[in-house]
């Protein structure tokens, strides 16, 4: 099988690189990155015998056209990721997220390859704290911000696109990954990132938000039973039942780096945010079969905190650059 990776040298995308060459090496991978300021392209250092790299845009018709021609399935992570830059600029997102996946959607129309649209629980909205429900594929589209509102539009395009034309596609939208070569301006790294350069965690607001934590590998392990037995045209959800507070990431964070736990400061909230998500993943575990295999979130977390702690050199690069950002946008510093 070849497979085109689209965003395949950022987060996720990368992890999912690597987990398919440990356990499908007979996949050929193709990584098409436009390598933003989102990645330099350096978490694909360890396979990069093992695959195909073409830096460019997923914007660029005649380039995807010539990869996708290429390929037998299409995988899409591209996308702007981050919900503070889209508060400060939403012209990337609306490109990238919605002309980008446009794009691919109609090169996979026209060469008639199977796409499977990587999105994100935030099309969904958010839930209060005491609300006891989750979201499920039948929750209705309510996105908050630019970014989740491009890809909510994203996901309406790759829906539009199976009934209309027929294009074999799945969807999954998955909770909040944490894991090894995230971006530090995420809220993980970034704790802990502080932590190493001994400044204080920044809480927004109170800290009260919950988010729904999954290890990477399991997102992606996730991914690979949708591909595999996943039905076309269908959406699955995917997630862990990881729900924290913030407050509890950010004490878990210190107490693995060996800091006081209050090693932190409430710093100005982000402007919409988000205050609850929650999945249910009942469709995924039990018409595929999937379950996550990071059951223990403390210590998928200790073991993020230990792969910063080795590998300063890839993400000591952009923490300067990252922190003037947030700086600059006179976001929550
Ligand atoms: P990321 O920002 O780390 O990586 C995105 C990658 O896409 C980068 O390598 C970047 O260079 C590339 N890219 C951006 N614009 C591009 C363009 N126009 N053409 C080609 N490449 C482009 O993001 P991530 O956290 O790895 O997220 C990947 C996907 O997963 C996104 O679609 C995101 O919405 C989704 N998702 C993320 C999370 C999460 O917790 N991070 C959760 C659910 C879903
Ligand atoms: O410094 C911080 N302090 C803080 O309290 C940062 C950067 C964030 N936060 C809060 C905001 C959120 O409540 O932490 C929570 C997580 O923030 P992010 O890492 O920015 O993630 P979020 O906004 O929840 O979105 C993430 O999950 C869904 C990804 O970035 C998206 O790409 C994905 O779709």
């Amino acid at each position: 099988m070849r497979i085109l990776v689209t965003g395949g040298a950022g987060f996720i995308g990368a992890n999912f690189v690597h987990w398919t060459r440990r356990h499908r090496p007979d996949v050929e991978i193709t990584v098409l990155d436009a390598l933003t300021y989102a990645s330099d392209g350096t978490a694909l250092d360890p396979v990069r015998g093992d695959i195909t790299f073409e830096q460019g845009d997923i914007a660029d018709a005649a380039l995807v056209d010539r990869l996708v021609a290429a390929s037998d399935l299409v995988v899409h992570f591209a996308a702007e990721s981050h919900n503070d830059n889209s508060l400060v600029d939403p012209h990337p997102f609306l490109q990238t997220n919605v002309i980008g996946t446009y794009t691919i959607l109609e090169a996979v129309r026209r060469h008639d390859v199977r796409l499977h649209h990587i999105s994100t629980d935030e099309v969904y909205g958010d839930l209060e704290l005491d609300d006891p429900a989750r979201f499920t594929e039948d929750t209705p589209y309510n996105p908050s911000s630019p970014y989740s509102s491009t890809k909510a539009a994203s996901d309406l395009l790759v829906r539009a696109w199976v009934r209309s034309f027929g294009v074999k596609a799945t969807l999954t939208n998955c909770s909040n990954n944490y894991g090894p070569y995230q971006h530090v301006e995420k809220f993980i790294p970034r704790q802990i990132t502080n932590g190493i350069d001994g400044v204080p965690a920044k809480l927004y607001g109170e800290g009260l938000n919950v988010r729904d934590w999954i290890h990477v590998d399991d997102h992606n392990s996730a991914v690979w039973a949708v591909i595999d037995k996943g039905r076309l045209g269908e959406t699955y959800l995917i997630g862990a039942d990881g729900e924290k507070s913030n407050k509890e990431v950010v004490t878990a964070i210190l107490r693995a780096l060996g800091q006081p736990e209050d090693a932190y400061e409430h710093v100005t909230d982000r402007p919409g945010h988000d205050m609850r998500y929650a999945i249910d993943s009942t469709k995924l575990r039990t018409e595929l079969g999937w379950a996550p295999s990071y059951a223990d979130f403390d210590e998928g977390l200790r073991a993020t905190v230990q792969w910063y702690r080795e590998n300063e050199a890839w993400w000591r690069p952009m923490k300067d650059a990252t922190e003037a950002r947030y700086a600059a946008a006179s976001l929550p510093a």
